[in-house]
């Protein structure tokens, strides 16, 4: 494994040694290690990262050794204060940055020093919501059709949520006929205020249905519209599939199972909803609260001001 890596500047004189470790040492290099033997003396000047840039084109500056820095400017005043001899003046740069190009000692060639305008580095802020759900209150609807199956996916949502620290008193179970009925028992169950997040499960197999585009396009639309407008985050645990052994697979067996999977969802959409606000999961949910439809939260009334 690589440890370090350095450009080595050889002094031919004690003099130039001296000069080479104090001009670094203006700049700002935290000292490290140094060793005095019978025939050399070595000194090593550290930055907090260090490495090879390899290039190709225009713009590079014209150098032999690259410092980055916080500031530009403040390290050209020091350098103009301490004497060093500028090869080249401070300047704007259509990279983004403002550099200078100093001689170094000892003829040891030109060192370039930049510092970057904007901190393009910067990490974005990452919401999240936790795995964590405890406290997290949630609504699964289940269709009873196919039963074989959906109590499958329903076993597995349930296993998820205890396992993420739901408890029994916070989960609410609703059967309903078939997916077709999904997506208005989720939107009832948003509506309540009593749920963080709802899972829907169902399971529309393609065989045993002539209209399964048409109700899986219905129930997908449905869950959907219901999530962007009452703002309450609605897990997608419908399968949609074109044998009944596809269906099996995916309730458990060789293909994981949707009901645990949706349920996960759900768990992290609620903590999200504490990251980033309910308003921000809802996009209509204005517009839908003054055509009268259903709202989690109802207004207060005004008084009359009179
Ligand atoms: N409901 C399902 O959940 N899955 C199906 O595959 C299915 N098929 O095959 O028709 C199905 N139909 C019932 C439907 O969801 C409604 O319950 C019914 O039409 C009454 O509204």
């Amino acid at each position: 494994m690589i440890k370090s890596i350095h450009k080595l500047l050889l002094a031919k004189r004690e003099a130039d040694f001296h000069a080479l470790a104090d001009f670094f040492d203006a700049l700002g290099l935290a000292r490290g290690e140094f060793w005095t033997g019978k025939r050399s003396q070595g000194i090593k000047l550290d930055a907090p990262e260090a490495g090879v840039e390899i290039g190709m084109g225009k713009g590079f500056p014209e150098a032999d050794l690259v410092v980055e820095c916080d500031s530009a400017d403040i390290l050209y005043e020091v350098a103009k204060r301490r004497g060093f001899r500028i090869a080249e003046e401070i300047a704007d740069y259509d990279w983004g940055a403002r550099m200078f190009t100093l001689e170094l000692p000892a003829g040891a060639g030109r060192l370039a020093v930049f510092s970057y305008n904007e901190d393009w580095r910067a990490k974005p802020q990452v919401g999240e919501g936790k795995l964590n759900a405890f406290r997290k209150r949630f609504g699964i609807v289940v269709s009873r059709f196919n039963a074989f199956i959906t109590e499958r996916l329903l076993a597995g949502a349930l296993e998820a949520l205890r396992r993420a620290g739901a408890r029994s008193r916070d989960i609410h179970v609703v059967r309903v006929p078939g997916a077709f009925e999904v997506p208005s028992a989720g939107r009832a169950l948003a509506a309540s205020g009593k749920v963080d997040a709802v899972i829907c499960l169902a399971c529309i197999i393609r065989g045993e249905t002539s209209h399964y585009e048409h109700l899986a396009n219905e129930v997908t639309r449905g869950i959907g519209q219901s999530a962007q407008e009452t703002g309450v985050p609605h897990a997608y645990g419908v399968l949609t599939c074109d044998s009944l052994e596809q269906a099996i697979d995916r309730a458990g067996l060789k293909m994981g199972n949707k009901g645990w999977d949706a349920a996960l969802s759900a768990v992290e959409m609620a903590g999200l909803r504490g990251v980033v606000g309910r308003k921000a999961l809802s996009s209509q949910h204005s517009a839908i609260s003054r055509r009268g439809s259903p709202s989690p939260r109802p207004r207060k009334k005004r008084r009359s001001g009179k």
